[in-house]
């Protein structure tokens, strides 16, 4: 199959580099998104979310030809479907942006082409997106009703990158590939081998979409163990760093990192796309989830108790003359990523509680974010540590791992990532 032109819907963290990645070998992009903003900046050639290289990769596709971007879906010969799939308060899945997406494609849509669905998703949401199209297409045949013969070729393709190395992630890894049916696993893999460099695995819808929430799942109850762990060994005063270090000499165990909570939009988030469809079978999944949000109220515990200690020590002071500095703001290290932050929810808590002043670092950002903003000075890493108290590192942050401890004699230190108390 060759596909001439081809559209993503949804310019953000995913569809924007992988439109750009596509326009990076000579294939027509349209790139479709809501918003104004991120439309104009896009044809400027310059981008509107952090990731390295990234800009240089709009730049010249944008500059050559190759990527425009536009509010209004136009023909293609393949639609990628890359927006958000958020959760409702009761942690059910919200497909209203794939929903608002398939119908607006739907309009352009031609028999031969073939629509993919990246957004990460619960079970059944492909047959969902499939089913919308359909209903608003009666003019066209889709794999739910007519299988091989379909007009339409949709199938399920999550994606599985790291933020941070997006660029060369979409490249390498193995894609996994889930048509509604095998003529549409054959069409999807041959659109991704125009970049993929990793092998293109074929399985059908239902197993891809599970697929993707089960790899973010593992790797939310694996660092659900590692913050159980933590606060275990908080109780019996054991060096939980140590003993990690120690287990994992075994050869056949391999525990995460304790942090402050878990971040970011996918990992926090998908576990729940399997506990909503299956609430009595999915207990560990569950459990996972609820020990790695309960992290930050027991780092902010902590700190209380260091307040308290150091007031202890300074009999002369009230806790209104004690500074704290929130070492960290981004929801993971070296990166300005602050959306779903445990770091940032931290301090925020830290700030609504504490009565004295509080101070942050955040080496990533040149501005705090705006639910900060006004609140809470961002200072130096040096001056954080000659005005505070109190040190509440959130963040494992390059520059904060190359503090000695030995400056911090004077300070009550929460290290909730394991960078001095290792
Ligand atoms: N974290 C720990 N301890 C660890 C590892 C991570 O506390 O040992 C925390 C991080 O600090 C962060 C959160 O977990 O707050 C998530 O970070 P991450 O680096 O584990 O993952 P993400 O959210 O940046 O990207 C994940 C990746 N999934 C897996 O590794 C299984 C990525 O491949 C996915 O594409 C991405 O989710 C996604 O889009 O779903």
């Amino acid at each position: 199959m060759s596909f001439q032109t081809i559209s993503v819907i949804g310019l953000g963290y995913i569809g924007l580099p992988t439109a750009a990645v596509f326009a990076s070998r000579k294939k027509q992009v349209i790139g479709v998104d809501v918003n104004p903003n991120a439309v104009a900046i896009i044809n400027k050639g310059s981008i509107h979310i952090v990731e390295p290289d990234l800009d240089m990769v709009v730049h010249a596709a944008v500059t050559n030809g190759y990527l425009r971007a536009t509010m209004v879906p136009e023909p293609a010969d393949a639609f990628l479907i890359a927006v958000p799939t958020p959760f409702n308060e009761d942690y059910t899945p919200d497909l209203g942006y794939i929903e608002s997406a398939s119908k607006a494609i739907a309009p352009v849509l031609k028999k031969g082409d073939l629509v993919i669905l990246e957004s990460t998703s619960p079970v059944g949401a492909t047959e969902q997106m499939s089913a919308w199209l359909a209903a608003a297409r009666p003019d066209l045949s889709f794999p739910q009703n007519c299988g091989e013969d379909s007009d339409i070729r949709i199938a399920h393709c999550p994606e599985r990158v790291l933020p941070g190395h997006v660029l060369r992630e979409l490249v390498q890894n193995d894609r996994v590939i889930g048509g509604m049916t095998p003529k549409c696993s054959a069409a999807a893999v041959s659109l991704y081998q125009i970049f993929v460099e990793g092998e293109c695995v074929i399985t059908n819808a239902r197993t891809a979409e599970m697929c993707k929430l089960t790899e973010n799942s593992f790797r939310d109850t694996n660092i659900a163990f590692a913050n159980e762990l933590s606060m275990i060994c908080d109780k019996l005063e054991i060096n939980v760093w140590e003993l990690i270090r120690l287990a994992n000499r075994h050869p056949r165990v391999n525990i995460l990192q304790p942090g402050p909570g878990v971040g970011g939009h996918c990992i926090a988030v998908d576990p729940w796309f399997i506990v909503s469809k299956t609430p009595d079978e999915a207990r560990l999944i569950r459990t996972a989830r609820e020990v790695n949000d309960s992290k930050p109220e027991w780092v902010l515990e902590k700190t209380k108790l260091a307040v308290a200690e150091f007031l202890q020590a300074n009999p002369h002071k009230t806790a209104r003359e004690v500074t704290i500095a929130c070492l960290g703001l981004a929801f993971k290290p070296d990166i300005d990523d602050l959306r779903e932050s445990p770091a940032l929810a931290i301090t925020q808590k830290i700030l609504a509680t504490h009565p004295g002043p509080v101070i942050a670092v955040e080496p990533n950002i040149e501005e705090l974010p705006n639910q900060l903003a006004g609140q809470l000075k961002l200072v130096s890493t040096e001056s954080a540590i000659a005005d505070a108290n109190v040190i509440v590192l959130l963040v494992d942050h390059k520059t904060f791992k190359k503090i000695p401890p030995s400056i911090l004699t004077s300070h009550k230190v929460v290290d909730t990532r394991g960078v001095w108390s290792a």
